[in-house]
């Protein structure tokens, strides 16, 4: 029998507006559905239990990348942008871009950023006291990773406001061609033009990581043109993220007060707050892969040149891995989650990620006594992260 007929099929579309507010419900019934179900909508076999998300991202021989991570299949469509020579990427080229990559994110130059960021985020969370009422997101989730990352890549300070749109374009691009794929490209032509030519070498700081990037990719024989696109991937994925990491972080303490008082006691639960909020509201709830062979998995046979969708999300809130799932506990070990991904193509960038984080979160538990919500917030629906619009807080 083909592997159609024995799978359960679902008709829940992961890319609509209702799915996306609020997706936990969905969820839940895909993973209790099956260990691999059929989405009649997109024609793909999805993957939410944790055991299964695991196994398909730590197999990327089987669940390749150069396909696209995203809906589209590379080897029948056109991408919007030319493929990431990281993200998109399998086995070997994508072994020497992470070479390059990691050649400059070392614990080292993480390091050096520590005190920049913690001096950036105390001074930003002191405004905000200051002013009591403010927006999470814009005040606080854009406007901390707008400062700091774009200094840390060495990006002039003009344009700066390109980074979130194209961050836009990148990961609702990922998703079919629904009305938030279409708003997000629209009248991206300058954006992606600004962020193409802040990728050359000219454009950034002699002292950034960007420069770095130049240097280590040169050493290890890529061309102007494609060092520039290994810059192209810290642009892509180096704000947006963090923006719905933060925003996230700031929503779950802000409802539950029982950890924001734990975070508060204990200022040094900024790190483990991130990494709870990482698991409990993932920033990147879904990826694709395509498998490269008729694969074997949970009893079924998947056939070769398939799009498979991981939820990410939905694993990190299986029951079958997590005890009460549904809580925000900073006293679990959230550290195992897949927020970040896992296996050969985990997050590169997740110790800047912690440490953006850290330093926020470790600066509001040390100067904010009282945070409380002054507004509903509102979501900010995207085919890739989940994340608010906006978030009205009151802090004294
Ligand atoms: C996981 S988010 C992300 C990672 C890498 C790229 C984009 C988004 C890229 O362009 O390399």
């Amino acid at each position: 029998m083909t592997a159609t007929a024995v799978v359960p099929h679902s008709d829940l579309d992961p890319f609509s507006d209702a799915f996306l507010d609020d997706p936990y419900d969905a969820h839940r019934a895909l993973r209790d559905a099956g260990p691999v179900v059929y989405l009649d909508h997109y024609r793909v076999w999805a993957f939410a239990r944790f055991a299964q998300v695991r196994a398909v991202l730590t197999d990327p021989a089987t669940f390749c990348s150069s396909a696209g991570v995203g809906l589209t299949d590379f080897r029948k469509e056109t991408p919007w942008r030319a493929p990431s020579l990281l993200l998109e990427a399998d086995q070997p080229e994508h072994t020497r871009a992470r070479h390059a990559i990691t050649k400059v994110l070392t614990p080292k130059v993480v390091r050096r950023f520590r005190d920049t960021f913690t001096q950036a985020a105390e001074v930003l969370v002191g405004k905000l006291l200051d002013r009591g009422t403010f927006d999470v997101v814009a005040d606080l989730a854009e406007a901390f990773p707008l400062q700091v990352f774009p200094d840390a890549v060495g990006l002039p300070p003009d344009g700066r406001e390109n980074l979130l749109p194209y961050g836009s374009m990148v990961f609702n691009g990922f998703g079919p061609r629904n009305h938030l794929f279409e708003e997000a490209m629209a009248g991206g032509v300058a954006v992606r033009d600004w962020i193409m030519a802040h990728c050359e070498a000219d454009a950034l700081s002699p002292d950034g990581v960007g420069a770095l990037i130049h240097q280590a990719a040169a050493e290890e024989g890529y061309e102007p043109g494609e060092r520039a696109l290994l810059v192209r991937s810290f642009l892509s994925a180096g704000v947006d993220t963090t923006v719905h990491g933060l925003g996230n972080a700031v929503f779950c303490l802000a409802t539950h007060q029982d950890q924001w008082q734990a975070l508060r006691a204990d200022p040094s639960l900024a790190r483990a707050a991130f990494e709870e909020t990482i698991r409990f509201e993932s920033p990147v709830q879904t990826f694709f892969r395509t498998t490269t062979v008729d694969v074997q998995i949970a009893g079924v046979t998947l056939p070769a040149g398939e799009k498979v969708l991981t939820f990410l999300g939905a694993a990190n809130r299986d029951p079958r891995e997590w005890e009460n799932p549904d809580e925000f506990d900073l006293s679990r070990r959230a550290a195992g989650h897949v927020g970040f991904g896992a296996g050969t193509h985990a997050c590169v960038g997740q110790m800047l990620a912690r440490l953006e984080g850290e330093a926020l979160l470790g600066a509001l538990a040390r100067q904010v006594e009282t945070l409380e919500l002054a507004g509903p917030p509102v979501r900010q629906l995207s085919n890739t992260l989940r994340g608010l619009q906006t978030l009205p807080v009151r802090v004294g």
